[in-house]
């Protein structure tokens, strides 16, 4: 797109939206109201919009058993970020709910994961999209499925099948 400024025509980046989803996800501090409050703050952040915003789920973790339930839930945005400053924007909420990261696949007041960004295909060193823990976590599909029932995920397929074929586990919608 060139637009015409004092006489020189100037060419700017297209500033296209994509349609991201963000997991979130806490077990610490008031789980619940981490995850409400994340959901104000990403409404609020520059160049983001929310579409929706899924229920809360309770489930046990996965990974090491010796920590608190999590409390899950998937929000819909859109936005003119690109992948890294959308993932330093999501890094920063993090900080601001006193994330640290104390040992692998640990506690955490807030974890903010970049789900999916529109149809990218994305492999860098700080970014893998879609997320790669996506399929196995029905933590993530059940919100997802909820807010998202007709998603065609980039290289894996329907929402609904990967949903189907996720292994149970004991996920609770909280009211
Ligand atoms: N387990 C559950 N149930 N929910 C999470 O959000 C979650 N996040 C994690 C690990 C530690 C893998 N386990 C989890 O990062």
């Amino acid at each position: 797109m060139y637009y015409n400024v004092g006489g020189k025509s100037l060419k700017l980046m297209s500033q296209q939206a994509e349609v991201a989803y963000i997991g979130l996800g806490s077990n610490l501090d008031d789980p619940m109201q981490q995850v409400q409050t994340a959901f104000d703050e990403l409404a609020i952040l520059p160049a983001i919009r929310m579409v929706a915003k899924s229920g809360l789920y309770r489930s046990p973790p996965v990974g090491p058993a010796d920590q608190p339930d999590y409390i899950n839930a998937v929000a819909c945005i859109q936005t003119t970020l690109s992948a890294e400053p959308l993932l330093d924007a999501l890094q920063g909420l993090e900080q601001a709910h006193h994330r640290r990261r104390i040992r692998h696949w640990g506690p955490r007041t807030l974890d903010l994961d970049l789900l999916l960004l529109g149809d990218q295909v994305i492999q860098s060193e700080r970014l893998v999209v879609p997320h790669p823990q996506l399929t196995k976590r029905r933590f993530v599909l059940q919100p997802l499925m909820e807010i998202a029932p007709d998603l065609v995920i980039v290289g894996l397929g329907p929402v609904s099948v990967l949903l189907a074929q996720c292994p149970q586990m004991d996920l609770i919608s909280v009211p």
